[in-house]
């Protein structure tokens, strides 16, 4: 019998539980990234307009809390777009070390950002940003500051315990006074939200079905993806965006060998998008060992870009 691989035990572990459900890193195959990026220029996902809006008028009073002479680390960095705006800004960056699970696509994002930036030694680390990782020693000197720049509130699909992880994780990796850049969505309207992650236009559904497509072609399944639909919801008790796969009949799916049986209702819960308060967000950071500086809303107060230094 052939060796199970890690993604396919995941997946069948998932599928095989009381409730199901798949971690949303399995969403972002090609054409998941794709679809995502499709995501970011939508109106309704305020995000990234609000994250951007942010790195455009306050670049350079970022650029002034972190000083000069500082090594940008990017976990999950993948066209490496928003960085644009604080490397501009940066007074005499010591280099870039960008970091993501795609080695093509990141291979071909550090030598643009090279070409555009030819003083930034840039550095390009294959590599998942949940696992460990470490920093080529030829990106840092001595006495240079180091600071994670993690945008887009990525952070927020992690389970509130694993973010904290990642926190502390983040805290040794850049080390005492070493710095954190990282945007964060904020809690507001359900409306807003719900309409954010279940757009009308249907690229949010795409996206999340997609997965099925996925699974049909990597593991041999046999979803059809006309008998599920996409649901998103803003759950206020538990504080985050849920993004579920939904079985519109009672059903039958192969995974591999594995049969998995649907009641009509039943769902694959396919990513949570947890929401934090800049209060609530701050204690979790100093939890994690890091310092609040400063932080920057955009004008209609729907996200939060937030700089921490190591304490
Ligand atoms: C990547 N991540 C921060 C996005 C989010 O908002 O949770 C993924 C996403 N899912 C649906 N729309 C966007």
């Amino acid at each position: 019998m052939m060796q199970n691989t890690g993604f396919e035990k995941e997946i069948l572990n998932g599928l095989l539980a009381s409730r199901k459900a798949i971690s949303p890193k399995f969403l972002y195959d090609e054409k998941g990234s794709e679809l995502f990026e499709s995501i970011m220029k939508l109106e309704e996902y305020y995000p990234t307009q609000a994250e951007t809006e942010i790195l455009e008028n306050y670049a350079s009073e970022m650029a002034e809390w972190i000083g000069p002479h500082a090594v940008v680390i990017e976990p999950g960095c993948g066209n490496c777009m928003k960085v644009r705006h604080l490397l501009k800004a940066l007074i005499e960056p010591v280099s870039y070390v960008g970091m993501d699970i795609s080695k093509e696509i990141l291979v071909r994002e550090a030598s643009r950002l090279h070409d555009e930036f030819p003083h930034l030694p840039v550095f390009a680390v294959p590599a998942d940003y949940t696992e460990n990782f470490s920093i080529p020693g030829e990106a840092i000197r001595s006495g240079a500051k180091k600071v994670v720049f993690f945008p887009g509130s990525t952070i927020g699909n992690l389970q509130p315990a694993e973010a904290m992880a990642w926190l502390k994780k983040m805290a040794d990796t850049v080390g005492k006074r070493g710095g954190l850049l990282i945007g964060v969505d904020t809690k507001k309207d359900p409306l807003l939200m719900n309409l954010a992650y279940d757009d009308p236009q249907g690229v949010t559904a795409e996206f999340n079905l997609n997965l099925l497509d996925r699974l049909n072609r990597e593991l041999q399944a046999s979803f059809d993806r006309r008998q599920f639909y996409h649901s998103a919801f803003y759950d206020e008790d538990k504080e985050r965006v849920e993004m579920h796969l939904v079985s519109k009949i009672p059903q039958t799916v192969k995974v591999k060998d594995q049969v998995i049986q649907f009641e009509k209702d039943e769902t694959i819960h396919t990513e949570s998008s947890y929401k934090y308060s800049p209060k609530e967000f701050s204690l979790m950071a100093r939890r994690a060992g890091f310092d609040l500086k400063n932080l920057w809303q955009d004008s209609r107060r729907l996200f939060c870009v937030y700089y921490f230094e190591r304490i």
